[in-house]
């Protein structure tokens, strides 16, 4: 199976190297908009483009990757809410299993439904360890999901849960408080979590400022992804880039 975007995503957390993913929803873009986001994107040295949504209502999954696909070399990541958002002409997927959660169909039923069709789109296949964390307010994320969130506070809960994942091989740990969350992860969750497992750690849910990456950064994630955010104001990309690649290093 292909490696190469994950054998990246290891070799730049060696670096400290830290990644800023910008999240597209199929269901809130169109032509125009994901123009205007790829060429802040190209600009501001975006890393990823993660696509997909807890409900993806729209059919243009395809078009909005082709779209992204012809026009630059950002690297294109499934973040899908369900199997139907798999896209051939995407890079990788990120094949989630929500271990936060309790719900066998979205640990493991939906998997062993969609296995073959998943292995025949040919993508880089990136087993990560979901867990969504309580952010103030019930996000689609966790309506669809039929499972309770970790709560804010737990952050021994988070721990055992990511390091648990991580010994059940997953490659990447995503921290996620949901799109559109009133309150985003505690740099204190983000730093228990990173300080106790190797593998790359995504953030993302409800950071609207750049500081807010900053300080995750800083804390300890790697790839740190804003949607909601840029879906408001595309200009904040630049900022939010800027803030990521701050050449911060964890000591
Ligand atoms: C949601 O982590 C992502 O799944 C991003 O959240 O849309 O709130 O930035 P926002």
């Amino acid at each position: 199976m292909k490696q190469e975007l994950h054998n990246k995503l290891v070799d730049k957390k060696k670096q400290g190297k830290k990644s800023f993913a910008v999240l597209i929803d199929p269901d809130k873009v169109d032509v125009a908009s994901i123009e205007q986001i790829l060429e802040l994107s190209i600009e501001a040295k975006v890393d990823y483009f993660f696509v997909g949504g807890s409900l993806v209502i729209s059919t243009h999954l395809d078009e909005c990757i082709q779209q992204l696909k012809a026009a630059c070399n950002i690297p294109i990541v499934l973040f899908p809410g369900s199997p139907s958002q798999v896209s051939k002409y995407a890079d990788a997927l990120l094949y989630l299993s929500l271990i936060s959660g309790r719900n066998p169909e979205l640990l493991i039923g939906q998997h062993v439904i969609s296995a073959p069709f998943v292995k025949k789109s040919g993508l880089e296949i990136m087993p990560t360890g979901y867990m969504v964390i309580d952010g103030g307010a019930p996000t689609t994320v966790s309506y669809i999901s039929n499972a309770a969130p970790i709560p804010a506070d737990k952050t021994d809960i988070a721990m055992c849960t990511a390091m648990a994942g991580e010994m059940l091989g997953m490659k990447l740990i995503y921290m996620d408080a949901g799109s559109g969350a009133k309150i985003p992860i505690s740099e204190k969750m983000i730093e228990k979590v990173s300080s106790h497992i190797e593998s790359p750690l995504i953030v993302g849910g409800g950071i609207i400022e750049p500081e807010k990456a900053y300080l995750n950064c800083k804390a300890g994630a790697d790839i740190i992804v804003v949607g909601n955010a840029i879906e408001k104001d595309a200009s904040l990309i630049k900022e939010m880039s800027a803030a990521v690649h701050s050449g911060f290093v964890k000591i």
